[in-house]
């Protein structure tokens, strides 16, 4: 890994916001991708977050300070990852499920789609079932999208889905689902069209349920 890009993981990590908004564009002016910058430093710094976090070694406010901090960086490159293509891709309604406030995959994974020319309507966290059927009507998208962090909340998935049939929605769009928890088995368990297991993949699954 490059050094700037090694500085952005461990300034990410510490939670210095401002620092790692100043590395994002110093590494921006020094010519590197922003896709580069996105996974090698910002992903990369929040990945080891998880694992710490995971092993008792950074508690919830630690983690919410990185959150900010990878939050800043990302805010630098969503104008530079979405300038790709002006031409539309497909729309898509996005949003982590109800009970759940992770956004961090749920933002990467629609800064990508943009990137890539997808117009998205992003409902925020904790969006009830009935908040995606009420989007999908108002604004016709191709796909829905739904992240979960939770095993607790991935049962929403399939409430939202069943929402959308009662709805009479659900022959109208291709639902896509994500999140650390998911599976390509609980996506095909609970009826979704697709699973995704990073933004990258994403990307090329948005594609293929478009096309
Ligand atoms: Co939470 N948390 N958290 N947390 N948190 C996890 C998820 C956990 C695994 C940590 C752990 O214990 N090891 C655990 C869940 C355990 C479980 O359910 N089995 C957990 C817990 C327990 C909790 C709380 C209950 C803690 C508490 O309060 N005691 C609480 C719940 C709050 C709630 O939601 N109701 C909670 C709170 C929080 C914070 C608020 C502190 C913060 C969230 C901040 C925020 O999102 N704004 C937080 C964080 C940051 C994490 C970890 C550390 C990191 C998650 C993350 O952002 N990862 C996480 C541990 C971990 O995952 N290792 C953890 C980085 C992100 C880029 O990855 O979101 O997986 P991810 O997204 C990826 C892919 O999954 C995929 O693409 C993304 C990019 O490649 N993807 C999709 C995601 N969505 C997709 C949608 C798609 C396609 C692909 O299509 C639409």
């Amino acid at each position: 890994m490059s050094e700037i890009l090694q500085k952005i993981a461990e300034n990410l990590y510490d939670g210095e916001e401002e620092k790692v908004s100043a590395l994002v564009q110093d590494a921006l002016d020094k010519e590197m991708a922003p896709e580069e910058i996105l996974s090698g430093g910002l992903i990369a710094g929040m990945d080891q977050v998880g694992r710490d976090f995971k092993a008792g070694d950074l508690f919830v406010p630690e983690v919410l300070i990185a959150a900010r901090a990878m939050h800043a960086g990302m805010d630098i490159l969503r104008p530079l990852l979405s300038e790709v293509d002006a031409a539309g891709a497909g729309k898509l309604v996005i949003g982590t499920v109800k009970g759940d406030l992770h956004d961090i995959g749920k933002n990467l994974v629609k800064m990508m789609l943009e990137g890539a020319a997808f117009q998205t309507v992003d409902l925020g966290t904790d969006v009830e079932p009935q908040a995606f059927v009420d989007a999908v009507r108002e604004h016709q998208p191709e796909l829905v999208g739904m992240s979960a962090l939770l095993t607790t909340t991935m049962v929403n998935m399939k409430a939202t889905i069943e929402a959308l049939e009662e709805a009479g929605q659900r022959e109208s769009v291709k639902v896509m689902i994500g999140g650390a928890p998911v599976t390509a088995a609980f996506a095909k368990e609970i009826g979704a069209d697709a699973y995704a297991p990073d933004a990258a993949a994403a990307v090329d699954t948005a594609r293929d349920l478009v096309a």
